[in-house]
């Protein structure tokens, strides 16, 4: 198919989709970065056009929104927005994290959806896609104030999910202490005991390695990448951003695979540490995170290391990058940093980190870009991982969960080379998870019919 025909094709069909929802960037971002990488495909592939498949694919199939009102410490009364995108369920639930942060809106949450539902298909397991959340901001909130928080925003959501039909999890703000509060209420309400939440505690109906997944996938898929080119972690420099559960698990794989991790950030600053965060500093940076629910900047007292205030690590010279905050956090100007650097490999541990202008740069300088919805797709897969187990009522080992976790990893690695190979030595892995995760959704949608 010739370039003016591609071009146009996604030219007209963003021109759709930002004529629909003129207000919703991240979504129209995440949307152009897919309808690029598909463009020569569907030109090629008509049947998909004729079934107006990508049309319905940005469409949600249904959005909910609703009022969360709760009472704080003080005990006034606050209202929050809660949402809950149920974006495509063609090959299974809808299925995907809650993300709490006073960012959150429709855009937001439609992009994060729209990722999931190619990521989910992605793992090869039986999951749709959804995502949801709240404005709420987690910060500074005392456990029973979260607590009463995740109460109101369950007792609306709950009758819209279950094991059967949508499946929340975590995602930004919400971990193990949330989704306990969101499951007991769950469980109240509807009298019943069931996977209507992934990421639960493990002696209650959760999966261990669940809270290591999306960083050890990151890993993992990272390594592979590298094998490509007869290259592995032991002695690379590595740059992680992030300091919270995605982060904090890349960061425990890359020390056991022999790299050294030398940076970490949260939304105040990023931490440099030359001599590299060992598997004793890491065991500070949970404590204060997980336990204390501090700021990086006190790793940098503590250890006598660097603290850049207001800044991402992008500037320190690595190997590689692992982005594990959020989205848009590295720009074009960052990106041309890295390389300039020597950085040859970045894999998403978040969900579009990288700006478009910032991807463009690395697969134009072909290095081993691994896109979120390819590298962080460990999170949902051991979710899914975790709904087989509730089904079959019984509990897999550690290393059984992990050996699937890594082999799903590989698994994705060579669907993205599948369909991203463009010539014998570069794979565009951007276009190989779009495509990739893109069949088996549209076969099924085709299968089942105009619904
Ligand atoms: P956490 O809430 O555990 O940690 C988030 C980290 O990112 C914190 O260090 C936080 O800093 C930082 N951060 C959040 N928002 C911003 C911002 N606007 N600017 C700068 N830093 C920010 O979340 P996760 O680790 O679970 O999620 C991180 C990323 O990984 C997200 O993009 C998420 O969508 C993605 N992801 C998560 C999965 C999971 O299983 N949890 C699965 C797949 C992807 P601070 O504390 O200051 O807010
Ligand atoms: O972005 C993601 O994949 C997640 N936040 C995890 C979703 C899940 O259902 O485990």
């Amino acid at each position: 198919m010739n370039a003016k025909n591609s071009q146009s094709f996604v030219d007209d069909f963003m021109n759709y989709v930002k004529s629909k929802d003129p207000r919703q960037p991240e979504f129209h971002q995440a949307v152009h970065e897919v309808v690029e990488s598909l463009a020569d495909y569907l030109l090629d592939n008509p049947r998909y056009l004729h079934a107006r498949i990508l049309e319905r694919l940005v469409e949600p199939e249904r959005i909910i929104q609703f009022r969360v009102p709760w009472i704080d410490d003080r005990g006034k009364i606050q209202i929050n927005r809660g949402f809950r995108v149920e974006m495509n369920s063609a090959i299974g639930p809808y299925k995907g994290g809650l993300r709490f942060h006073p960012t959150v809106n429709q855009s937001i949450l439609k992009f994060l959806a729209f990722e999931q539902v190619l990521k989910n298909s992605l793992t090869s397991l039986p999951m749709g896609g959804g995502k949801g959340g709240s404005d709420f901001d987690p910060k500074n909130k005392s456990d029973n104030e979260v607590m009463r928080f995740c109460q109101s925003f369950m007792t609306e959501l709950s009758r819209h999910i279950g094991a059967y039909t949508d499946v929340p999890a975590g995602d930004i703000g919400v971990g193990g202490r949330e989704i306990g509060f969101l499951f007991g209420q769950y469980k109240r309400i509807r009298n019943e005991f069931t996977g209507v939440l992934t990421g639960k505690g493990v002696e209650w109906g959760g999966s261990l390695i669940r809270p290591e997944a999306t960083g050890y996938g990151a890993v993992y898929f990272a390594k592979e990448m590298m094998s490509t080119r007869g290259e592995s972690f032991a002695g690379k420099i590595v740059c992680i951003s992030g300091s919270g559960n995605v982060a904090q698990y890349a960061c425990e794989k890359v020390i056991e695979l022999g790299g050294k991790v030398v940076t970490l950030s949260d939304s105040s600053g990023a931490i440099y540490d030359p001599d590299g965060i060992d598997t004793e500093k890491l065991a500070y940076v949970m404590e204060l995170k997980n336990i204390h629910r501090g700021r990086i900047r006190e790793y940098a007292d503590k250890y006598g290391v660097q603290y850049m205030k207001g800044q991402r690590p992008w500037s320190i010279k690595c190997d590689v990058a692992l982005p594990c905050a959020t989205e848009n956090e590295i720009n074009k100007e960052e990106a041309e940093i890295l390389t300039r650097n020597g950085c040859f490999v970045v894999a998403e541990g978040a969900n579009m980190p990288s700006t478009e202008e910032a991807v463009r740069h690395f697969i134009n300088t072909k290095i081993l870009f691994g896109p979120g919805k390819a590298a962080n797709a460990g999170g949902v897969a051991v979710s899914g991982l975790e709904m087989t187990q509730n089904s079959m009522r019984l509990a897999w080992s550690r290393k059984e969960v992990d050996d699937k976790l890594h082999s799903i990893m590989c698994n994705i690695h060579e669907m993205c080379v599948k369909y991203g190979k463009t010539t014998h030595d570069f794979t565009n892995y951007v276009k190989g998870a779009n495509i990739g995760g893109f069949v088996k959704v549209a076969n099924s949608m085709i299968a089942q019919g105009l619904v």
